[in-house]
């Protein structure tokens, strides 16, 4: 590699001086317009990341996800599919705050000293990116980091964010016994759509799901999936809403999974009929969100948790009816904003147990793998179900004593297919969904009476300093600024069955509030009180 092509490439793509960029939630995220040196600067991070690893092909992924249309994002994604390992995203901050181009490349070869790499030997490197018109550029970006440094490079072009995982993975296991799928967008629909109709084994799905595509890249990638659909087989009828990606500003404007969560109501347009079954998917659908106007008592949601539950109670009774609760322990990963209620029910009624991270899938992730079958979802709908070699290899080899016995471990072995391995899929996750629902024989009413949500309220609020808040204990507790946990605790005492805490968002320019109390006046009264002392510590 030549220090001189770095640097001369690097004078194309500036970044803004005097800004600190933060590897946060999910990678760096901003107005679009800050992060074309950023995305140069992930590349050739990305290019040492993948020589750091034998040349195994490392993913960047281009999207801002629930934010607004104006802002995007860049994150790497590591040879399995996972997230960036967490080390790295410290080395990923320094390089992309090189404050000058020869800076950039020292930091960039004292690196590769460090790390041990052989800059000379071969890199790869795949990308992908939502329907944001801003991806265009940073994609220019993030292919001259590549080409000055010599790396092999693959654009898949416009992906959901699971996708780009699955192709990472695919291409890194082609051809080896472990291999994870067609290193194709087609060998991804092929596989959902051949482990739906088996995890069904025979089992029908009952009337129309209406999909909310928050205007994002899941609208026309799951009008793709569906071209794959023999709904004669399956009885699903999807109806793709919300999908005009042709209108940039639409984007996850009053639609999407993060607006019905967090306003806690149905996207006003297009009108739901009470009965109907819908869900919601973000921008990038990496997250699901179902819902309904139950025709008696109006909207009701399923968030995370309600997937998380409904999916750990299924699989849970499937692994004791295949004879293999003894052997595989399952747990339920949550952060600090599940619904006490949906922590309950896991731990009392379902007996398994319950893992707190802090928030970001690659911290639940993380604690999922260890377990046998690790359920992790965020209350925000971000999920998947990770199930171990051993898990996977125990549904295919156990000897079945009864045919209910080979149903069970015939769906195991399916749902280990259909549910995407590498991150919270919206996609996959729906239709796990409607093979969980098809099997129970339950409607939306029964998924609903499983047990009852504490009241809770999220509020956003914008403060003039939001790193001036750090969290501990999960992110449960704040332990700076000094003084703002106190005043959190003083409200809190005041309310029945009450919760609440304060973190900064790591994909937004602001703090976010989480309440839950016995009643939604008094959750919301909370929420606003917390809100007000965050204001107040949060720096001008
Ligand atoms: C990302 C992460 C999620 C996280 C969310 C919000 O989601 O992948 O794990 O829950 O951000 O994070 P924060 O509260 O720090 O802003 P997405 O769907 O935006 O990529």
């Amino acid at each position: 590699m030549d220090r001189d092509a770095i640097i001369a490439a690097s004078k194309k793509h500036d970044i803004n001086v005097g800004k600190l960029y933060k590897y946060g939630t999910a990678g760096f995220r901003m107005n679009a317009d800050l992060l074309d040196g950023v995305t140069f600067r992930v590349g050739l991070l990305a290019a040492l990341r993948s020589r750091k690893l034998n040349g195994q092909a490392i993913g960047v992924m281009i999207t801002a996800s629930h934010n607004p249309a104006v802002d995007n994002g860049v994150k790497i994604v590591d040879p399995l599919g996972d997230m960036l390992e967490q080390d790295w995203e410290v080395f990923a901050t320094k390089l992309v705050n090189a404050p000058t181009h020869e800076e950039l490349a020292d930091y960039f070869f004292q690196l590769a000293d460090s790390q041990k790499i052989d800059v000379k030997s071969p890199g790869k490197v795949i990308a992908g990116r939502d329907t944001r018109p801003s991806g265009i550029k940073l994609v220019t970006a993030l292919a001259d980091a590549l080409a000055a440094t010599n790396t092999t490079y693959v654009d898949y072009k416009i992906l959901t964010t699971p996708q780009l995982h699955y192709l990472t993975r695919a291409v890194n296991t082609e051809g080896t016994p472990k291999s994870y799928g067609e290193v194709s967008e087609a060998g991804y629909y092929k596989k959902l759509m051949e482990a739906f109709y088996r995890a069904l084994r025979g089992r029908r799905v009952s009337g129309s799901l209406f999909v909310d595509c928050a205007n994002g890249v899941g609208g026309p990638k799951l009008s793709e999936l569906l071209k794959h659909h023999d709904s004669s087989k399956t009885g699903l009828q999807v109806k793709v809403c919300n999908d005009d990606v042709l209108r940039p500003e639409v984007l996850n404007l009053d639609c999407g999974a993060d607006f019905v969560k967090t306003r806690q109501r149905a996207p006003p347009s297009p009108k739901q009929s009470p009965g109907d079954r819908w869900c919601s998917l973000d921008g990038d659908a990496d997250r699901l969100i179902y819902y309904w106007i139950d025709p008696e008592s109006g909207f009701f949601m399923f968030d995370g948790d309600r997937i998380a539950t409904l999916a750990a109670s299924f699989i849970a009774d499937l692994s004791r009816v295949a004879g293999l609760d003894e052997q595989l322990r399952i747990g339920v990963i949550q952060t600090a904003y599940a619904n006490g209620a949906s922590t309950k029910y896991i731990e009392q009624h379902l007996q398994l147990p319950v893992v707190c991270t802090p928030t970001g899938v690659k911290h639940l992730h993380h604690a999922a793998c260890a377990f046998d079958i690790g359920v992790y979802f965020e209350a925000n709908g971000h999920g998947t179900i990770l199930f171990s070699q051993d898990a996977i290899a125990a549904f295919k080899t156990k000897e079945p004593q009864s045919p209910a016995q080979k149903d069970a471990l015939d769906t195991l072995s399916a749902l280990g297919d259909l549910i995407n391995q590498t991150v919270g899929d919206a996609i996959s996750d729906m239709l796990m969904v409607e093979v969980i629902l098809a099997h129970k024989g339950w409607s939306l009413r029964d998924w609903a009476m499983t047990y009852q949500d504490l009241p809770n309220r999220l509020v956003r609020v914008e403060v003039g300093n939001k790193d001036l808040f750090q969290t501990t204990d999960s992110e449960r507790k704040l332990s700076h600024p000094v003084g703002c946990q106190d005043e959190i605790d003083q409200y809190v005492k005041k309310y029945t069955n009450a919760r609440s805490f304060a973190r900064a968002s790591g994909t937004e320019n602001a703090c976010r509030v989480y309440a839950e109390a016995a009643t939604r006046s008094e959750a919301d009264e909370l929420a606003n009180k917390v809100a007000v002392v965050v204001k107040k510590y949060g720096g001008v």
